[in-house]
């Protein structure tokens, strides 16, 4: 049946909503404006159609989940970015470190209970050298060729850059010889310099964050893109941040799907209030209708929460990430999701939401459909 924008949203009496709900639906793309007109609009059941509509259009009704495992190597980190509660200093009593011993035997629970991807990001030790980030993905590879690394977010690759002397091209070219296959998408935060001089002054910038991607996708590295949203940012930062993934994603076509983080403030340095759920429903759908050339968009339940990131399941979201099975920086700042789920529990939450639960790898390649 053939959705009619005058039949669907009757209820809808915002005639500029429904002028870009109908461009929306002719397949044409929204400007910056018109996002923040969405954003801005109090029409959340409407917007929520709008999205899934285009949501179902491009994945039907499969909602995407993994058998995964988060690794955060050490919490110690140099940057300090307010907004995060997990990167400490070496002299904090919760700081850790963990040996190559410990991360393989976590790789090793991961492959013995048929997961496929590792996802490995940290803090950033001032003390750590070139060769240790590439020697965890190249020690891992080694003693399990079948699992999918994705690994170092493009801070991560900016620093080492800078601490090697090497280019971009040349680390991400090291990493992925040493068995790097993908880039996770940590450390966008918001591109706006406004804003990452407040949150986060010491780190990449947007202009560094972009490049990492461009020249990942150039090397055939497909990578994943963020958002941290619900502290100092403007919605017009919001959707800046959008446009400027939106450009590089016409240029390249290398990232595979956009996450929105929702910001937690407990035990940060920035402090403020959680995001509502209004908010993080109209951000996941208007990021799906905003992004028209991402093929995916992610409901974080870990940040979401499990209740809304299974209504996010039907407001333009059809991925879950994964079973994770141990995250530690968004539980450092008082998320009170669980650290892991069972594939079970998963399936279980898609069913429910009315999706068909559809196990994917690292690229969307789907593994098994669970009818
Ligand atoms: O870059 C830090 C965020 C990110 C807080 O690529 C916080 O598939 C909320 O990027 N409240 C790391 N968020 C996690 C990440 C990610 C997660 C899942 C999947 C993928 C993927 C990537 O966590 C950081 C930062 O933006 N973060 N502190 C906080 N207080
Ligand atoms: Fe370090 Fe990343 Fe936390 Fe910033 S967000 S303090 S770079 S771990």
């Amino acid at each position: 049946m053939e959705l009619q924008v005058e039949t669907v949203f009757q209820t809808v009496r915002d005639k500029e909503f429904l002028r870009i709900a109908d461009k929306v639906l002719n397949e044409k793309r929204i400007n910056q404006e018109e996002a923040l007109y969405l954003y801005r609009s109090n029409e959340l059941t409407a917007l929520g159609l709008l999205a899934e509509y285009i949501n179902r259009k491009k994945n039907g009704m499969y909602a995407y989940f993994i058998v995964n495992r988060q690794i955060n190597p050490t919490n110690v980190c140099m940057y300090q970015c307010d907004f995060c509660a997990f990167g400490v200093k070496k002299s904090d009593p919760k700081a850790y470190e963990m040996s190559m011993e410990e991360i393989l035997k976590k790789v090793e629970e991961l492959y013995l209970m048929g997961g496929r991807e590792v996802h490995i990001v940290g803090g950033i030790p001032s003390y750590w050298d070139y060769d240790k980030y590439v020697s965890i993905v190249r020690e891992i590879k080694k003693r399990f060729p079948e699992i999918i690394i994705k690994a170092w977010t493009a801070v991560e690759i900016h620093h080492m850059a800078k601490i090697s002397g090497k280019s971009y091209e040349e680390v991400l070219s090291e990493l992925k010889e040493a068995g790097l296959d993908a880039l996770p998408g940590g450390g966008a935060e918001i591109f706006s310099e406004r804003v990452r001089k407040i949150i986060a002054p010491y780190k990449a910038n947007a202009e560094e964050y972009l490049e990492v991607h461009r020249v990942a996708h150039k090397l055939g590295i497909p990578s994943n893109a963020t958002m941290l949203y619900g502290h100092v940012e403007t919605l017009e930062e919001r959707v800046e941040h959008m446009e400027m993934l939106r450009r590089l994603q016409d240029e390249t076509g290398g990232f595979q799907v956009f996450i929105p983080l929702a910001y937690w403030p407990e035990g940060t340095r920035l402090g403020g209030t959680r995001t509502s759920s209004v908010d993080d429903l109209k951000t996941i759908a208007i990021s799906r209708i905003y992004l028209d050339n991402f093929d995916h968009i992610k409901a974080y339940w870990v940040t979401l929460g499990e209740k809304v990131a299974q209504v996010a399941l039907n407001f333009g979201a059809d991925d879950l990430d994964g079973t994770i099975q141990e995250e530690k920086i968004v539980h450092a700042a008082g998320t009170k999701s669980a650290y892991g789920h069972s594939v079970d529990k998963l399936v279980n939450l898609i069913k429910k939401a009315g999706k068909t639960p559809a196990e994917r790898d690292t690229f969307y390649r789907v593994v098994r459909v669970y009818d």
